[in-house]
């Protein structure tokens, strides 16, 4: 049977216009479901390959209590991920197929997470100013039009917070350490720098999602207002922490009451976004071989539940 869409487009229009939340049962236009399928599961995957890079220092964290801090962040990113699988099984695609089009390529995950962690100053960069990154685009999210995902990006935004602050608190503590710990910092801030002005994504022009993203209010600001406001927040922060950003042209300009920076690399960020990253290979080899190395887990459990059921019937 036939139906009729034009009335559903109407109420889900009205929907969104009034600034109200497009829940699972909704109809929905298949553009809008799939867009949101792209970047719920792209943001989850994030979260997941994202403990890689600080899983590196797990165990050579230099004590005791530095190592139950990155333990207890890295599991948090986990949580994050699930969080956000099932808010993308809301919208009728589930998990296992997810991860399936992760490990052949087929979705994405952050660009940032395909840089190497090559010191433990850099559990404290990604702290800082990848979680920092990570809030600024994340809290406009909590007010995104789809309803799962904008209550997963509530209590994500509360974790990613604590996880800055950590990450900040790491660094001040080797800033007012040795010579060596200083110059420590400033390298790995040096290396996190432009790739976590690219978390934002590609300039506005280049941008082709933004537009429509932003009528269905699934986002909220473009990629360069965000970019901006993290530029504008990093700024004091560097100076407090006494460091500096690789950026000759980052200054003040009074008439805009923000900063002007300079340009990152754009062949850099489409490059790595490409798979073509110092880490790429690396971090999907390793989700598959831990997805693979699982697989006995998840045919026991079904095992398990199919038997349950059975017991049950009988
Ligand atoms: N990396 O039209 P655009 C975390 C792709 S996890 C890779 O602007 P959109 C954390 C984009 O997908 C943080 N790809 O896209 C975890 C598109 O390609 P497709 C993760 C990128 O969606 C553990 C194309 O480029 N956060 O914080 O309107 C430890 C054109 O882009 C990137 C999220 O996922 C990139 N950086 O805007 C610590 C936030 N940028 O899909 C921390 C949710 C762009 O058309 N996502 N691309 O083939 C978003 O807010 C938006 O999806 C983006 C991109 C702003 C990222």
């Amino acid at each position: 049977m036939q139906v009729d869409e034009a009335p559903l487009e109407k109420a889900f229009d009205a929907t969104i216009g009034a600034g109200d939340r497009i829940e699972p049962r909704d109809w929905m236009p298949e553009k809008y479901r799939q867009t949101l399928i792209r970047q719920v599961a792209q943001h989850a995957h994030s979260e997941i390959i994202g403990m890689q890079p600080e899983g590196n220092w797990i165990t050579r964290a230099p004590s005791l209590r530095r190592k139950a801090v990155l333990l207890a962040k890295v599991q948090d990113e986990a949580g994050h991920g699930l969080y956000l699988y099932s808010a993308t099984e809301t919208l009728g695609v589930s998990r296992d197929e997810l991860t399936r089009r992760l490990i052949e390529g087929k979705q994405k995950y952050s660009s940032i997470f395909n840089y190497p962690t090559l010191t433990y100053a850099d559990v404290g960069s990604i702290g800082w100013l990848v979680d920092g990154a990570a809030i600024c685009n994340q809290v406009p999210l909590c007010r995104t039009s789809y309803g799962p995902y904008g209550r997963a990006m509530i209590r994500i935004c509360k974790e990613e917070s604590f996880h800055q602050r950590q990450g900040y608190e790491l660094l001040m503590t080797m800033m007012r350490g040795t010579d060596e710990q200083r110059a420590m910092v400033q390298e790995s801030v040096n290396r996190f720098w432009w790739p976590a002005l690219m978390m934002f994504g590609p300039p506005d022009g280049d941008s082709p999602n933004t537009a429509q993203s932003m009528e269905w209010g699934i986002k909220r600001h473009t990629n360069d207002e965000l970019r901006q406001r993290f530029v504008d927040m990093s700024v004091p922060q560097a100076e407090a922490l006494g460091v500096t950003f690789p950026d000759p042209e980052l200054q003040w300009n009074e008439e805009r009451g923000s900063y002007d920076f300079g340009e990152p690399d754009w062949d850099e960020f489409w490059q790595v976004v490409k798979g073509n990253g110092p880490c790429n290979t690396q971090r999907i080899a390793h989700r598959k071989a831990a997805y693979d190395d699982g697989a006995w887990v998840r045919e026991a459990a079904l095992a398990f539940a199919a038997k349950a059921r059975a017991d049950e019937n009988d």
